[in-house]
């Protein structure tokens, strides 16, 4: 594996010849970083006629270290980050351009619109998400598509894959390989439990056969928890990566709203040095005039405790929202941060009450609504933990329900 992504990835950046790229979604999590790597070594030891195929991260290089699980999981088998390519260290369209380019698009089946002109390089798409690439024919109004498709709404994509792999190249599933596509297909499918909902047949039978075919496999619940825990872990990240780690925007008429979740307490955020300047500066940044700060974190039994506050820039905003000042460490009034309060009923962060929450809902509800075509994003899949704010992509209602929970 690290000789095969080292010669091509060299070759990639400063060779000739078209390019067969393998391509994950622009979340990046650990499903599309895995099926992007191991399709293309699959493809690259079964493709008759050597061509070079390269797996290619969508995000940028900087932005690996937000995905401590995957991070933790590359560690695991020994693959460094230096062997990886990133979205931001090749250019696509003059690859497509100079070289030639061929696409295969793993767990997502369209491109985004910022890369819709990639489009006539899709050679093959394997996903399991639900299917979006279809173009409708004007006169038979049938789906119609142009490359071979597999989705199938499986938990995870790796399992897919896995499935390639075990039926057309398993001399391929070495220690290494393995343990990718398993702690992938764990994570995904929640340590196989069924009542998480995520798992299917295929996912469970996939599973199976690797351990059954390989027996360095650590054993499944560890490897489920320790990639699970590393999802928590923000060490070593600084206040700007935590807010990017899990970040989300909604924009309407008259707002632009950041959304980001913290993998940690909020009360611990909060506390950090200069973190009221950093908020500041962060939404300087990012164009937001107000963030949201959705805390998920882990009590010592591994229960989850979900907190939420609001930083605004905006004075209307916060004078709207009218709150008790959610002081952060020991500054109390400096208060651009106007509320932090649990969502769980019972667990109230410091310096509020529930009629603190319930002014604030009127104001999250402006903010929620002020478009009319108001749209959340899907979150990424895998970026979140299970029963987080944001799984599924959030809907004002939604969010409003959560929240009304007294
Ligand atoms: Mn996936």
């Amino acid at each position: 594996m690290e000789e095969f992504l080292a010669s091509n990835r060299g070759a990639v950046l400063s060779g000739s010849g078209p390019v067969h790229v393998v391509l994950g979604n622009e979340a990046c999590d650990m499903d599309s970083m895995v099926c992007a790597l191991v399709y293309a070594y699959f493809l690259h030891k079964t493709s008759a006629g050597g061509a070079l195929v390269v797996p290619l991260m969508n995000i940028a290089a900087e932005d690996l270290v937000l995905r401590s699980d995957s991070v933790a999981l590359l560690t695991k088998t020994g693959l460094s980050p230096d062997l990886l390519l990133f979205r931001d260290q090749v250019d696509l369209r003059r690859l497509c351009a100079d070289r030639g380019l061929r696409l295969t698009l793993v767990d997502h089946n369209v491109l985004p619109d910022s890369d819709s002109d990639l489009e006539e390089a899709v050679v093959e798409v394997i996903d399991h998400h639900k299917l979006e690439r279809v173009t409708s024919c004007p006169v038979a109004m049938e789906p119609v598509t142009s490359c071979p498709i597999a989705v199938e709404p499986v938990g995870s994509c790796a399992t897919l894959v896995a499935e390639r792999v075990l039926q057309r190249a398993p001399q391929l599933l070495d220690a290494q390989i393995a343990i990718l596509l398993y702690g992938t297909i764990l994570v995904d499918c929640v340590d196989m439990v069924p009542e998480a909902g995520k798992v299917t047949p295929k996912d469970s039978e996939v599973v199976l056969q690797l351990e059954t075919k390989v027996h360095t496999l650590p054993q499944r619940s560890q490897l489920f928890t320790e990639l699970q825990q590393a999802k928590f872990n923000v060490r070593g990240l600084n206040s700007e990566q935590m807010l990017l780690k899990d970040l989300k925007s909604l924009s309407g008429p008259e707002l632009n709203l950041g959304i980001s979740v913290l993998y940690l307490p909020l009360q611990d955020f909060l506390s950090r040095p200069g973190v009221e300047a950093e908020l500041s500066a962060f939404c300087q940044k990012m164009g937001f005039d107000s963030l949201l700060l959705m805390s998920i974190s882990l009590t010592s039994t591994q229960q989850p405790i979900r907190e939420l506050g609001v930083f605004s820039l905006s004075q209307p905003i916060r004078e709207q929202a009218s709150l008790p000042q959610f002081s952060p460490g020991s500054s109390p009034g400096s208060g651009r941060v106007q509320a932090g309060f649990s969502c769980d009923p019972g667990l109230v962060c410091a310096g509020n009450s529930v009629a603190s929450r319930k002014k604030l809902l009127p104001m999250l509800k402006d903010f929620l609504w002020s478009g009319q075509e108001l749209m959340v994003p899907p979150t990424p899949v895998n970026s979140l933990v299970e029963g987080c704010p944001l799984d599924q992509g959030l809907s004002p209602t939604e969010l409003q329900t959560r929240l009304s929970r007294d």
